[in-house]
């Protein structure tokens, strides 16, 4: 039977969600069907479509309590929206449908693990009890398992926290069994969080099975959304901690204060599940900790909670929410029926030790557009390309120093480019060779003076060239440096009027671009 509230949402959302058009959307960032959008959840391919679901509250553009958005996709473009799957409707979850994940099960049904909130199990702060739930499908409906919950505060570890318990993250093992870890503070005084990881032989019931990962060096009070996979002949677990103290180095910014998430690159002994991450080389300069095996997935301004799955293709896919969480709700977005939106979903690689993303090759089809290319020297000033402007673009761009007379001398002190460009307003991306140093700057994209603005990060010393990808839709952009090995992605919303683009020079560049104007069959 159908809940009165789902009924609600279902209702809600059809009606509202009519009024909100195709110009009032990204052109091709997932966006919420109504109202606001964060995680990314049961992010999978079932049935010759990809699912997403999302974490969502249709009656608002500002969080509240979370239901689970639908849509599905046969490219990863153009996404059809279903019926919100899961409400807020039952004991374990009246406070709240948290994050998860969702796995096929062997009968060829879909099972959605997610995180229920207990309206009624408050601690002393005010927060809900937090609890692990399924939902199974049938036909079109996800029916919430009458076992539910499945894992509850019996089964943690000692000093888990069942008020900071969250955000379960399934796969089935090789021998047909599945585990799910899960995010969990700890309050033992040397603890900060520990990913904590369940069994099951059948999916529907679990017990604890051993702690994989343990934070006694304070990366953050709680990393959030978890995932844990293999990649490259390696395992990674990635995560979102919270509120992590700034991590910087020689003029760049390897963490920000606050949200942020990590990847670690390790080996996975199955036999005897145990986890051991390796240290890698950082472009990002060196961490406070000299053992840091921790390192950035995203270096830019917005990008939390992501979720990786695997492609029937064979392709690791992960896509996040592509917002800072701290300031989501002070974002300068009067005018928006709709609030949050995902990343361009990225294909995952590993280049040695290191995280590579690059954009779904799908959007290469979508290049349909006018190309506009470039070669050109930029000598100390500001220019524009002829034919080039717009919110809505895929751009290629190769920066080099003009070589100097003096050798040792870099003849290019700083490149600039900027977009979402009127007399007002830009975002900027600065690009400084000796340093190595490349910044993202929203500071004069007119939004609230609250918001966190720019961010320098160390990028790999290429005798001073740096090529970028750069995906820009209507009020965001996505960078992708030297073919992903790291990504900045980031939001304004700056009027869809600012559409100009310039380059610019302190010294001499070479620079080759092109640009592909997108076109999207809706
Ligand atoms: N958002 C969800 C939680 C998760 C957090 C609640 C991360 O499940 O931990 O909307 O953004």
């Amino acid at each position: 039977m159908i809940s009165k509230e789902l009924l609600r949402a279902r209702e809600y959302e059809t009606i509202e969600g009519a009024l909100v058009g195709e110009k009032d959307r990204p052109a091709f960032h997932f966006s919420p069907r109504i109202g606001w959008l964060n995680d990314p959840n049961g992010f999978s391919f079932y049935e010759g479509k990809y699912h997403l679901f999302y974490q969502y509250h249709p009656y608002d553009s500002h969080w509240g309590p979370m239901h689970w958005g639908h849509a599905v996709s046969t490219d990863l473009i153009n996404w059809e929206y279903l019926p919100v799957a899961l409400a807020p409707d039952t004991d374990c979850d009246g406070a709240g449908c948290f994050s998860g994940s969702a796995v096929t099960l062997p009968d060829g049904r879909q099972l959605l693990m997610y995180t229920g909130c207990d309206a009624k199990d408050l601690d002393p702060e005010g927060k809900w009890a937090q609890t692990q739930c399924l939902a199974v499908s049938n036909g079109d409906e996800y029916v919430k398992y009458e076992g539910n919950p499945v894992i509850t505060r019996k089964d943690l570890p000692a000093g888990g926290d069942p008020y900071e318990f969250r955000d379960p993250y399934i796969w089935q093992a090789e021998d047909g069994s599945y585990r799910a870890v899960v995010a969990n503070a700890n309050k033992d005084g040397n603890k900060a969080t520990q990913i904590s990881m369940f069994k099951s032989n059948d999916a529907f019931h679990w017990s604890f099975d051993k702690v994989l990962f343990e934070d006694y060096r304070r990366i953050g009070i709680m990393w959030e959304c978890p995932n844990f996979f293999a990649l490259g002949g390696r395992q990674l677990l990635i995560a979102s901690p919270m509120d992590m103290e700034l991590e910087d180095a020689e003029g760049s910014i390897r963490f920000p204060k606050g949200n942020n998430v990590c990847y670690m690159v390790g080996d996975y002994d199955e036999a005897n599940e145990t986890f051991t991450p390796h240290q890698a080389a950082s472009h990002e300069g060196a961490s406070r900790s000299a053992f840091a095996t921790y390192h950035p997935v995203d270096c830019g301004l917005d990008f939390y909670a992501p979720q990786v799955m695997k492609a029937p293709d064979g392709r690791t896919l992960m896509i996040g929410w592509m917002q800072d969480p701290s300031t989501a709700n002070i974002h300068k977005i009067e005018d928006f029926r709709i609030f949050g939106q995902m990343s361009f979903p990225r294909e995952l690689d590993l280049r040695g030790n290191r995280l590579v993303q690059w954009p779904a090759r799908e959007m290469e089809e979508c290049r349909k557009g006018r190309i506009i290319s470039a070669s050109m020297d930029i000598v100390s000033e500001t220019k524009s390309i002829e034919g080039l402007s717009g919110r809505v673009l895929d751009m290629e761009i190769d920066i080099s120093p003009r070589s100097s007379s003096a050798a040792g001398i870099c003849s290019l002190d700083e490149f600039g480019i900027r977009f979402a460009r009127d007399y007002d307003h830009y975002v900027e991306l600065t690009y400084r060779p000796d340093s190595s140093v490349l910044t993202v700057d929203r500071s004069r994209s007119g939004q609230s003076d609250e918001i966190t603005k720019r961010r320098s990060i160390r990028v790999r010393d290429r005798s001073g060239i740096i090529s970028l990808r750069i995906l820009i839709d209507r009020w965001s952009a996505e960078v992708f440096i030297n073919g992903g090995e790291q990504v900045m992605s980031l939001t304004y919303y700056t009027p869809l009027e600012a559409q100009g683009i310039t380059f610019s020079a302190e010294g001499s560049a070479i620079v080759d671009l092109t640009a592909y104007e997108l076109i999207f069959d809706k």
